[in-house]
């Protein structure tokens, strides 16, 4: 098997046949279909995590953490992926050592990573440690704004080791960490 590299560039030859003269070839704008080809290769997984009692989300404090439910808010990204060509694994759990486990397989398998690790992100020196360890690739969101709240939740152990973070803008803050995690690989993929 090709390296992806080779294999989209395999891709562009399929789509720009040789036999034409290469000056005066008009080159057209990539079809949709290539770019998302080409989104694939920069990214091809991302997982999205959430940690304690996101699951209850809709239920109780509308005022701060929104009205839609963990499965809307999953259904309406899974939508958002599919429209980039990426297909997200969602996986929620209260358990701290389920939450590092699932932080270790997504980075030892290169997958970017949606957290928003609940009340863990406060505490957890273990998440700290799986992220710099398998090497995750983080963009940490939060619904709420975590530092215009009681002070314990100002301080979180993710951000140190993430790549960024967006707090306070609920639900839109996962449709603009895809964006972030997309528009990053698609950096480092022109780059490398
Ligand atoms: O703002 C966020 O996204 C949080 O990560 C949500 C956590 C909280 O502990 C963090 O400080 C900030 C809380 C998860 C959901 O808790 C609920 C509480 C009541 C009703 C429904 C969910």
């Amino acid at each position: 098997m090709l390296p992806q590299r080779d294999r989209d560039q395999g891709r562009d030859a399929a789509a720009f046949p040789r036999g034409r003269n290469k000056a005066m070839r008009t080159v057209p704008a990539p079809s949709r279909t290539i770019r998302q080809a080409r989104n694939r290769s920069a990214m091809r997984e991302i997982h999205v995590l959430h940690g304690p009692n996101l699951n209850l989300l809709g239920r109780r404090e509308p005022a701060i953490y929104g009205a839609a439910t963990l499965a809307e808010i999953e259904a309406e990204l899974a939508a958002a992926g599919a429209a980039r060509g990426i297909e997200l694994t969602f996986r929620q759990t209260n358990s701290e050592g389920e939450l590092v486990t699932f932080v270790q397989e997504a980075g030892l398998a290169g997958a970017g990573v949606i957290l928003n690790a609940g009340a863990y992100t406060h505490t957890s020196i273990a998440l700290h440690d799986a992220i710099r360890a398998s090497g995750a690739k983080v963009v940490e969101v939060h619904l709420s704004n975590i530092y215009s709240r009681e002070s314990f939740r100002s301080h979180s152990f993710i951000s140190p080791v993430a790549l960024g973070g967006i707090f306070g803008f609920g639900a839109l803050g996962y449709r603009l960490a895809l964006e972030a995690l997309l528009s990053l690989a698609e950096q480092n993929r022109a780059a490398s």
